[in-house]
């Protein structure tokens, strides 16, 4: 299938869900939490999901450009440097001490270091950036494939979400709500480009990126790809993390499945 044709569905779709959610002009930032706004969203998430899994079948790759078409400015959105001792710290090690915690729904809890994310099976793509505000960037990302970590720690069939745990914290609520997270089906962790991601550009992934590891996660929007990956688990559900959507945005009205 040529990538015209790809591109040419996926901006099809993209016009379609813009209509569809509104969100369009919507802002990572400028989040309504209007009851009527956020169960049309709803709505127009599972028609998001289900057309996204009908048209571009969930193995379908997100289109791949050739270096030329990288992004000479690419700019850093929601935070570019948590502030919190444990980040600092390790920032002050240059990441010597990071270790990401893979735990939860598995037969062997893992805690690998850089050098073990680098060792283990990993991919190269350029691929397009779409964040949810309205701008778009093309970057290389090198990384190790989530599903191969997925593997090796022995998911078990009981798992149908992988969670990322972030060390920034975007709002500040007594609760601890406000500690940014993600949330992703098991197929699409093992999509061959969804990809922990420890380089951009050729260079180590810069902190305001989301170093040492961000998540890509190619055939979504910008807002599920976390940044500064501290621990990720498998779970059956995600109802009783943050306020239960799955997502920092995402409990603050954004859907869940942001399909592009
Ligand atoms: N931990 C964390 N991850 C995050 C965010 C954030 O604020 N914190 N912002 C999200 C949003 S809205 C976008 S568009 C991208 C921005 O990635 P960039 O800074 O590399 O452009 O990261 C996403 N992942
Ligand atoms: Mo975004």
């Amino acid at each position: 299938m040529s990538h015209d044709f790809q591109a040419g569905r996926r901006r099809l779709l993209t016009a379609g869900l813009a209509g569809a959610t509104g969100l369009a002009a919507g802002a990572c930032d400028r989040i309504t939490s209007s009851p009527r706004v956020n169960s049309s969203l709803d709505a127009a998430e599972g028609l998001n999901n289900l057309v996204h899994r009908i048209i571009a079948g969930p193995a379908a790759l997100a289109r791949e450009y050739p270096e030329s078409a990288i992004s000479p400015d690419f700019r850093a959105n929601g935070s570019t440097n948590p502030d919190s001792e444990l980040y600092q710290a390790l920032v002050a090690n240059r990441f010597a001490d990071y270790r990401l915690e893979v735990s939860g729904l598995v037969a062997r809890p893992l805690s690998l270091s850089l050098a073990d994310l680098r060792a283990a099976p990993g991919r190269t793509q350029v691929t397009r950036h779409d964040c949810v505000e309205g701008w778009s960037a093309i970057a290389k990302w090198k990384g190790a494939r989530l599903g191969d970590i997925l593997k090796r720690a022995g998911l078990k069939p009981q798992a149908r979400y992988i969670a990322f745990f972030c060390a920034d914290t975007l709002e500040l609520t007594l609760d601890g709500t406000g500690d940014y997270y993600e949330t992703i089906a098991v197929a699409d962790a093992f999509h061959p480009q969804t990809l922990l991601a420890y380089e951009m550009n050729d260079a180590p992934l810069p902190i305001a990126h989301g170093a040492p590891i961000r998540l890509r996660l190619e055939r979504q929007l910008g807002y599920k790809m976390a940044k500064y990956v501290m621990r990720i688990e498998a779970l059956d559900s995600f109802a009783h993390l943050g306020r239960g959507e799955g997502g920092y945005w995402e409990d603050r009205g954004y859907q869940w499945y942001a399909g592009i």
